[in-house]
């Protein structure tokens, strides 16, 4: 079955997407996504120039061969460019697998470890009522799990606050928006979110909350101690994650569970952290970490540790990640919890998808192969627009982690 094309579709029905499709002699074809927020072309251009190429004529069948020839055949390995261009390549190649098989992509990886997959959903608002009111509105639509943030008084624009009421959508600009920052500030406010929540809804929903790098990790440890009371599922990226020596003090000072890894490429960044039991749950998706290849080993390391999965799960990863993340979350034994920002009926429309939702849990359906496709044609109507993420800074002006 050997590949006779390869196409990178850019598309932006509503947000960006880069979307692979391979197609064999057979006539079967698979989908990737390789959609990296803020600098898509950069993906775009590492795959037509640089990939495709190499993919014509080559055996679809030789998964492993292909991730292999393509990580180490780059050199210079790694890297969030070249790990979603390979990322697209493996997920299309499983699809195809998968398909050819004639099953679901769950199946073919060992089959299902359970019924469903818990998601958790994304609510927040301008205050601390208004989140509470949001979080209230995803347990009525069946949420078991959800993730709560909240303006800050004095903060321009904080992290994961959206400006409509069920999306977020952080790429608002062509150019990158400026947003401020104040950590007492934040760390005065945050807890009080979370008593408010448990105050009104008791211990019964799962809740969770994304810090988004912007601690260092003395301040990370004081968040985590202070959110103690409420019983967090985890709190998310405490901490910037370069050091991963950091997550130790972190980890000295709270039994607040710790989730890291949504930037992550590779097992190499994450090594640390699962081996010395500093986290309790690793957020790399198929998208970001190389694909099902790759995602599969990091979880399989990460069992040894009793880490488990949390796959990123925002809407800047496209139905196709969401699709095939459905699939290998169904089958992770160590899967823990699976991030589901909801795309628009826009992104939908243009990723027929065999996902569904049901009581705060998602079930990536039976079709063959992840069950995603790309409708080419509608598409098309949707031209790449120039977006990037914002940036931020503290009062003085010094630049901040976003
Ligand atoms: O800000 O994916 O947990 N989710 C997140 C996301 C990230 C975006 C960046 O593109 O942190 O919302
Ligand atoms: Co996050």
């Amino acid at each position: 079955m050997r590949i006779t094309s390869a196409r990178v579709i850019v598309t932006c029905p509503g947000r960006n997407f880069v979307t692979l499709k391979i197609e064999t002699d057979g006539g079967v074809y698979g989908i990737g996504d390789a959609t990296l927020n803020g600098r898509e072309m950069a993906v775009v251009a590492y795959l037509q120039d640089h990939v495709v190429p190499a993919l014509i004529g080559k055996d679809a069948r030789r998964i492993e061969d292909m991730w292999q020839f393509l990580y180490r055949g780059a050199y210079w390995r790694r890297g969030p460019v070249t790990m979603r261009a390979i990322a697209a390549v493996d997920m299309a190649l499983w699809d195809i697998k998968a398909k050819v098989a004639r099953m679901p992509l769950y199946d073919l990886l060992g089959g299902a470890s359970r019924e469903r997959v818990l998601v958790y959903g994304h609510a927040n608002g301008g205050d601390i009522d208004e989140t509470v009111e949001a979080v209230g509105r995803y347990i009525d639509m069946g949420y078991k799990a959800i993730r709560a943030q909240t303006g800050i008084p004095g903060v321009k624009l904080a992290y994961g606050v959206g400006r409509g009421d069920l999306h977020y959508e952080p790429a608002d600009a062509a150019l990158p928006t400026e947003t401020s920052w104040n950590t007492p500030a934040y760390l005065d406010h945050a807890p009080k979110l979370f008593d408010a929540l448990r105050d009104r809804y008791g211990f019964g929903p799962h809740l969770l909350h994304d810090v988004h790098h912007r601690l260092t990790p003395i301040e990370a440890a004081r968040l985590g101690k202070s959110l103690e009371p409420h019983r967090m599922f985890w709190i998310e990226d405490a901490t910037p994650a370069e050091n991963q020596e950091a997550f130790r003090l972190i980890r000295q000072h709270t039994v607040t569970p710790l989730a890291v890894g949504e930037i992550f490429n590779t097992i190499w960044d994450a090594r640390d952290l699962i081996q010395n039991q500093l986290i309790d749950y690793i957020r790399m998706t198929v998208v970001g970490a190389g694909g099902i290849t790759h995602l599969r080993r990091i979880a399989d390391f990460a069992a040894m540790y009793q880490v488990r999965t949390g796959c990123h799960g925002a809407t800047d990863l496209s139905p196709v990640t969401m699709g095939a993340a459905l699939h290998f979350d169904l089958w992770a034994p160590n899967f823990g919890i699976q991030e589901y920002m909801r795309h628009s009926d826009e992104t939908d429309a243009v990723f027929p998808h065999a996902y569904w939702f049901e009581d705060g849990h998602l079930h990536p359906g039976d079709a063959h192969g992840h069950g995603v496709d790309i409708d080419e044609e509608l598409a098309a109507k949707h031209p790449y627009r120039p977006a990037s993420l914002p940036v931020a800074r503290l009062e003085d002006g010094t630049m901040w982690n976003w």
